[in-house]
């Protein structure tokens, strides 16, 4: 592959920070958007100030207040960290069209050859993180490198307020002496196995054999054998051409528990089902991926005959799907995947061959729309609550 240059920018402390924005008596301050901490709950984003304490996302509020009592806390505003997203990626773009946003305040650009109208990637990086500031009084984190992972690495490693470029060759120098846990696609679960085995940073799996690594994880295990060598073929997808839709959560603990399993994957099946609608796509294949505890990973796909954006097909051909594959392997599950893909504009004639597909639609976009204005977890079905102690 020729060579590339890919940036990752990641905002530092997101919510936090476009709450700082609102009401600037906030900066400086322990803050920690999640809720107030009498409620249950956990933290979404913390402050830096407060990380010194040892506050970090996910923990829960009660520990939070009792590890830093003076922390300001705050409800969360959704519809201002989607504009703030939005203003974010705007400025992105206007840097480069290859532009891949995850989630709302990170994305990848891929930058090959634009060095030349900035003098340097550096300088390049520099006036993003200046026009971000100017603009959005937000402060992003810039890795720059020959791939997405090792982009990725280099911004988390600069927060806060960071810029770090990984110079062509210099990839496996820079990974080698960073704990495992800096790894993306390492989980908790992997990463104790590894552990185990005496592998303690990512230069340590770089330089074991691939043979034993794929022995014991599989396909999954080349592909980390691969980052933690910094070799990473991923390119940098612009929405638009995505050729599929997916969504896939770890456990905490193996489970072939079905209630718990039906419960995500209705979950994955109405982020992918809101996914499709939002870019106006419709899906003629279902799939799923399953991860069982020894990291076997099997796949499989249903060609349907009426193309859908409807959470409850995609939800119920994926968990036919995923009784078939777990009738064929009895072990405990680490991961469950779902998968919609040979997207296409929908079609009206085809649609008349079945209402069923278009009820669904207009019901769907109905919830869309509530959601879109007070959040994704705004509405919860009887069978998405039970997901709750998941990670994904
Ligand atoms: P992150 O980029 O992971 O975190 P961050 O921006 O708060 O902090 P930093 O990047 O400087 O380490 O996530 C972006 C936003 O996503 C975050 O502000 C809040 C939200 N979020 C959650 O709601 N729950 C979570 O568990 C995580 C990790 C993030
Ligand atoms: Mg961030």
């Amino acid at each position: 592959m020729a060579q590339r240059t890919i940036m990752h920018v990641d905002l530092d402390a997101f919510f936090v920070a476009v709450e700082q924005v609102l009401n600037p008596e906030l900066k400086g301050k322990p803050v920690v958007v999640g809720g107030t901490s009498d409620q249950r709950g956990v933290v979404a984003t913390a402050s830096y100030e407060a990380r010194r304490f040892g506050l970090h996302s996910a923990m829960p509020l009660i520990t939070a207040r009792r590890l830093c009592p003076q922390a300001i806390f705050i409800p969360g505003n959704f519809p201002e960290y989607r504009a703030a997203s939005k203003n974010f990626m705007a400025i992105l773009a206007d840097f480069s069209p290859f532009l891949q946003p995850m989630g709302l305040d990170e994305a990848y650009l891929d930058v090959t050859g634009f060095e030349s109208l900035h003098v340097s990637f550096r300088e390049m990086a520099l006036k993003i993180k200046q026009r971000v500031k100017n603009d959005l009084g937000l402060v992003a984190s810039i890795g720059v490198a020959s791939c997405k992972v090792v982009a990725k690495v280099a911004s988390d490693e600069s927060k806060p307020d960071g810029l770090i470029e990984v110079l062509p060759g210099r990839e496996v120098i820079f990974l080698a002496p960073l704990d495992i846990s800096k790894l993306p696609g390492a989980g908790k679960k992997t990463e104790e196995v590894l552990r185990r085995s005496g592998i303690r940073t990512i230069g340590d799996l770089a330089k074991i054999s691939r043979k034993s690594i794929q022995a014991r994880f599989g396909n999954f295990g080349e592909v980390l054998h691969d980052y933690a060598n910094g070799i990473d073929n991923r390119p940098v997808e612009p929405p638009g051409e995505a050729k599929s839709i997916s969504r896939e959560t770890t456990f905490q603990e193996d489970t072939r528990d079905m209630t718990f399993l039906s419960a995500i994957l209705q979950h994955q099946a109405e982020k992918v089902g809101a996914d499709l609608r939002r870019s106006k796509k419709q899906a003629r294949c279902i799939g799923i991926k399953v991860r069982d505890s020894d990291f076997n990973t099997i796949t499989r796909h249903r060609t349907v005959l009426q193309v859908t954006d409807a959470d409850q097909t995609i939800f119920e051909v994926g968990q036919d799907l995923l009784v078939k594959a777990m009738a064929g392997n009895r072990k405990p599950l680490r991961l469950i995947g779902i998968e919609v893909s040979n997207l296409g504009e929908p079609s009206n004639q085809l649609s008349l061959l079945d209402d069923r597909e278009q009820r669904l639609h207009s019901l769907n976009k109905a919830i869309d729309k509530i959601r879109l204005k007070y959040g994704f977890e705004a509405i919860e079905t009887g069978r998405t609550i039970t997901r709750h102690q998941a990670i994904s």
